[in-house]
């Protein structure tokens, strides 16, 4: 049996785990499950009901996009994900976690009221809501990811790690809504975001959808 991930490819989520699967070279099927109403199987697997969720054989089931990226780590070592010193890691799981939580729920409001709300769940987009996540919420995270990366490559440990991966997925999202990184005002970010989307890893997923949401990313 081959891997199965479930959820649908436009959660941050989702695409950080394909992204590490990527990177990784494993071979995977995708069930695109959408997290609204989940069904009482899918939730015996992903009590929480969010995706993703990853089975990597039969009867075993791990939720939550960190987990399996940290499962991955284990059961696949090669090309690592995650610094092997302890202040690198640290760092690097922090920044995961600043990506997770505050970056994800500010970048996602344009792609949820834009895209989301009206062509999924009959409702009208939000246009305050997302004004203050454009000019109120974002702009302070962003200011900081810009310092943060200064004019290195990656985050952390100067190679690909679990905190560029989470940071640049959500801005998938918020290209997928039709915004833009301002590179006047972020030039770091701006060039640290189209420098990752350009990998192989992220185009693959960005270009298949692309042609679900029919916009540029
Ligand atoms: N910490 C979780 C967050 C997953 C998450 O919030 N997924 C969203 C979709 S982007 C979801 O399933 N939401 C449905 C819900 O919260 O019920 C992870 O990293 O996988």
């Amino acid at each position: 049996m081959a891997a199965l991930l479930q959820g649908a490819s436009a959660s941050p989520f989702v695409r950080k785990v394909r992204v590490a699967l990527a990177e990784k070279g494993i071979p995977y099927d995708l069930d695109p499950v959408v997290p609204f109403n989940v069904s009482p199987e899918y939730k015996k697997r992903s009590p929480l009901g969010k995706i993703p969720c990853f089975t990597p054989k039969d009867g075993v089931h791990i939720p939550d996009s960190s987990v399996i990226i940290a499962y991955l780590e284990r059961t696949h070592p090669a090309k690592p994900l995650y610094p092997e010193n302890a202040e690198e890691f640290a760092r690097a799981l922090f920044l995961e976690e600043y990506a997770d939580s505050a970056l994800v729920q500010a970048l996602a409001v344009p792609f949820f009221q834009r895209i989301i709300a009206p062509l999924f769940l009959n409702q009208k987009t939000d246009d305050a809501a997302i004004k203050t996540a454009l000019e109120v919420t974002a702009p302070p995270l962003l200011a900081w990811l810009d310092e943060q990366i200064g004019k290195k490559k990656f985050f952390v440990a100067d190679r690909l790690t679990i905190a560029d991966i989470a940071i640049a997925s959500p801005f998938v999202n918020f290209m997928h809504s039709g915004e833009t990184i301002d590179a006047k005002k972020y030039p770091n970010l701006a060039r640290f975001l189209a420098e990752m989307h350009e990998r192989p890893s992220f185009k693959a997923v960005i270009e298949e959808e692309r042609a679900l949401f029919g916009r540029a990313a």
